[in-house]
């Protein structure tokens, strides 16, 4: 079934930096091949958001902050949090977008995880599910009600800011085949039926593009 999008939905491009693709320092397999589809779907929508991931040196994600191996998991003060390779900090080449992401009509660059002590996988929501990055009042200072959503990582990123995205009132479709997922146990699985409970629609490039 297609879709044609409308000048109220917005196309979320989710985390698309050289850390998470293949050579990064978190590189998600396949990340870089999803560029090519992410370009195209960004011809169809009118409002086209960035997210960046962007994070101080020491930043409490980092396993090297705690003197841990990476992939496992700390209890933050707000909860379980898992270490990751240090990535994505701020003004470093593996911060930037991939150099093959050309959207430039894009409208707005949304940077998290730039507070030390607090991670950010939502585009909504810290890791804290309470401090906000501000991105629902944008949405709906200008209108936007319904969000795609595509980018890295399927399972942590896009995951989170489509769960909280739906909480917060915007109608959610993921855009599978734009999406690659970092797969640490489970996570895929779990993110599938997080999906269902939320009532998140996943759809594919081709019902927008064909
Ligand atoms: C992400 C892990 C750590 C993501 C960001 O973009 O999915 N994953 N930071
Ligand atoms: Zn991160």
């Amino acid at each position: 079934m297609m879709i044609a999008p409308q000048a109220n939905d917005a196309l979320l491009v989710i985390d698309m930096q050289n850390d998470f693709c293949p050579g990064g320092n978190l590189s998600v397999a396949e990340g870089d091949q999803i560029v090519p589809t992410i370009n195209a779907l960004a011809q169809k929508f009118e409002h086209v958001i960035l997210t960046q991931d962007w994070h101080p040196t020491q930043h409490i994600s980092f396993s090297t902050t705690h003197h841990k191996q990476p992939f496992e998991t700390i209890q933050a003060s707000y909860g379980p949090q898992t270490l990751w390779p240090e990535h994505c900090l701020q003004n470093t080449p593996g911060a930037a977008f991939h150099s093959a992401i050309d959207i430039p009509h894009a409208e707005l660059i949304l940077r998290k995880g730039f507070r030390r002590h607090i991670d950010s996988y939502s585009a909504f929501l810290e890791n804290d599910h309470f401090t906000s990055t501000g991105l629902a009042g944008y949405l709906r200072e200008r209108g936007l009600q319904r969000l795609f959503l595509c980018g890295l990582a399927y399972d942590f990123c896009v995951r989170y800011s489509a769960i909280d995205g739906t909480a917060l009132g915007f109608e959610c479709l993921v855009v599978e085949d734009a999406s690659r997922p970092v797969s640490l146990p489970r996570s895929v699985a779990e993110t599938n039926d997080a999906f269902i409970v939320a009532g998140v629609q996943r759809i594919q490039s081709r019902q927008i593009l064909a």
